[in-house]
């Protein structure tokens, strides 16, 4: 061996040990959202509850899943499904108690999965002691909330006009006058959600305490809802709110979209804070031991704010900024560049040593299957597991599960039931929101009541968990093997990432780590045959083998192609390497 060689082993040794030392469990993590509510109903109301969660568990091991998190389980009159909370502290009792809360933790921790709980900061229920405290203008908790006297009205002595012209996201006035203590309070979202104080510093403390608390109860950490409602502006010298501008979207005054809210929405106060929380999780760990405690937070923001969410240069934020380009950028008429580009500009926006993540659908979105159609359910699949960073799926993505059309007398959630049957559909999110589909008997194996609290999907005899699992090319099946060789592959972990359009509905993604297999993906998101070389691609060498193919493909694991010239269907995806 010449002295070059030497020099270059030298060299590469250490490298390859310090990078697999430092990639933390999470960065590479396949995350699960669990809406509790629809997983599995143990006790036959009708209504999914921890007990079945638990049951459930070693399927989640099955799928590859790391770690989930779960919507809130906290004590809530469910006004909007438990994001308005009454007890921090506590269990909603139809999905459990604490016992059953622990059993869960311990559960997951025997089968290795691990649980986030969903933090909700930004207000509590009406019905919660400290908005009751806060009403009666208790001591300690007298501005706990936002609160204001509002103005005369000067056509109607007996009426009050609210302070300002800020909307709920729900629709309707932001402001809800209360007799008792003779003021209106502000809430972002229902009236039953009343928006916390954020500048009063005993409510920051008092959301850490409730971290912690949980912390100690044996969960890796939180996702944080709806962070860039958390503050706003404060108000001037004469306590006046400004009115927000009108966007000029829309000539429904009740709607949200009817003003640019400049004032209410992502208000520089709320980086802060996330970095406050960042230290809660991270003192936690100091002390306590064991693996990272990680937050992940929601906010459908502009890039350069959401890059902020990852911290700077002496803070750290938000393990992980929910990245929901996938969802708001990207659909069923999306091209190969479109593609490329929503990618590619997470990737280049990141600053150094953060990782990236992608999110394919959550409870407030439409189902991915039906955003993107059927057809594209093991393309995205597949594209979310090749992707660098940590991978965020909503629970029913894996078996392919469609929204469901829910009449307007079967509609609940609030959002919907604010409109009227003629517009609810346009908004509702119940249809993301069914029970979830285990097997083709009844009630989808959901539960054995005799009635649901949403209808279940009328496709369910045949996608579900049971019947999936005997079809090789079955959704499940193929999500799996993604995901298996996501976890056992060093290159899909530490790979460098290159992604092109080879043309309008082409694109490909390569993988490649120095002494491993490079990995590619190619996928045609068009509706005709496409002629592909990928020569665009660095490392691919002309003879490949196929890997995983989606079900639009005819191709079998094994195949060999030429990667200079080959043919893909409409909605074909391969994972290829070279062939050895
Ligand atoms: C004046 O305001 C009160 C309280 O909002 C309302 O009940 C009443 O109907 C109003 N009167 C008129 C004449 O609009
Ligand atoms: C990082 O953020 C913190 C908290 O917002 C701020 O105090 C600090 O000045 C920032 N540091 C840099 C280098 O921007
Ligand atoms: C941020 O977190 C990383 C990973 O835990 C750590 O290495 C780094 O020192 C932290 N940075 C700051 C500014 O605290
Ligand atoms: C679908 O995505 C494309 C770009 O990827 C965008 O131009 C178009 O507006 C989107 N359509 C909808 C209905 O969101
Ligand atoms: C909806 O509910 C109303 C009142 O219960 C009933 O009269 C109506 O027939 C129902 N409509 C449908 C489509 O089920
Ligand atoms: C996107 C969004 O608004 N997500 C959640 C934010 O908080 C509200 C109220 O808590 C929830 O209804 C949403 O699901
Ligand atoms: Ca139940
Ligand atoms: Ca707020």
């Amino acid at each position: 061996m010449n002295l070059i060689g030497v020099v270059f082993l030298g060299l590469a040794v250490p490298s390859i040990f310090v990078n697999a030392a430092t990639k933390d469990w999470w960065e590479t993590a396949s995350i699960y959202q669990i809406y509790p509510r629809s997983f599995k109903d143990s006790n036959g109301d009708g209504i999914g509850d921890l007990k079945g969660i638990t049951e459930m568990l070693p399927y989640l091991k099955e799928i590859g899943v790391d770690v989930t998190w779960l919507s809130p389980i906290f004590k809530s009159p469910m006004a909007d499904f438990g994001y308005d909370i009454s007890d921090f502290f506590d269990i909603q009792p139809e999905y459990g108690t604490l016992q059953d809360f622990d059993n869960l933790i311990a559960r997951a921790k025997e089968v290795g999965v691990k649980v986030l709980l969903d933090l909700v900061p930004n207000h509590s229920s009406d019905e919660n002691e400290w908005f009751i405290k806060s009403l009666n203008k208790e001591q300690g908790y007298e501005s706990f909330y936002v609160w204001h006297p509002g103005y005369p009205d000067p056509k109607n002595s007996t009426n009050r006009l609210p302070p300002s012209n800020w909307i709920s996201e729900f629709r309707f006035s932001a402001w809800t006058w209360r007799e008792e203590r003779q003021e209106f309070y502000l809430h972002q979202f229902l009236y039953k959600q009343p928006d916390f104080n954020y500048r009063n510093p005993a409510v920051v403390q008092q959301m850490k305490d409730i971290m912690t608390f949980w912390l100690k109860r044996g969960i890796d950490g939180f996702r944080i809802d709806a962070v860039p409602h958390l503050f706003e502006v404060e108000p001037d010298r004469d306590g006046v709110y400004p009115d927000e501008p009108l966007s000029g979207e829309t000539d429904d005054p009740n709607s949200y979209n009817y003003l640019k809210h400049i004032y209410t929405f992502d208000q520089p106060e709320t980086i802060d804070m996330v970095y406050q929380w960042r230290q809660v999780v991270d003192d936690f760990q100091k002390q306590n031991g064991g693996d990272t405690r990680i937050l992940l937070t929601e906010a459908y923001s502009p890039l350069n704010v959401l890059m902020q969410y990852y911290g700077n240069a002496t803070m750290n934020g938000s393990h992980i900024p929910f990245n929901f380009h996938l969802i708001t950028e990207l659909n069923e008429t999306s091209k190969a560049p479109d593609f490329e580009r929503v990618i590619n500009e997470w990737m280049n926006a990141m600053p150094a040593g953060r990782t990236a993540n992608w999110v394919l659908g959550n409870h407030d979105q439409r189902r991915v299957a039906s955003r993107y159609g059927v057809e594209k359910i093991d393309l995205l699949n597949m594209l979310l597991m090749i992707l660098p960073g940590v991978a965020v799926n909503y629970n029913g993505e894996e078996i392919g599960m469609t929204d469901v059309w829910i009449s307007w007398n079967d509609t609940v959630d609030p959002e919907a039931c604010n409109t009227d049957p003629e517009h609810y559909e346009a908004v509702s999110r119940d249809v993301a929101r069914t029970p979830f589909q285990w097997d083709d008997g009844t009630d989808a194996g959901f539960s054995t009541g005799s009635h649901t609290w949403l209808p279940i999907g009328l496709n369910y005899k045949q996608v579900n968990v049971e019947t999936e699992r005997k079809y090789v090319r079955s959704y499940l099946n193929t999500y799996k093997r993604a995901k298996e060789l996501r976890h056992n592959t060093k290159t899909f972990q530490d790979g460098d990432f290159k992604m092109v359009a080879i043309n309008e509905n082409v694109f490909g993604i390569e993988r490649s780590l120095q002494n491993q297999d490079t990995f590619v993906m190619v996928a045609n998101v068009g509706s005709r045959l496409e002629r592909v070389n990928l020569g665009s691609l660095e490392n691919s060498l002309d003879v490949m083998e196929v890997v995983l193919s989606s079900d639009k493909s005819p191709r079998r694991i094994g195949d060999v192609i030429r990667a200079s010239e080959f043919i893909l269907l409409p909605n074909e995806a391969l994972y290829l390497r070279p062939k050895a």
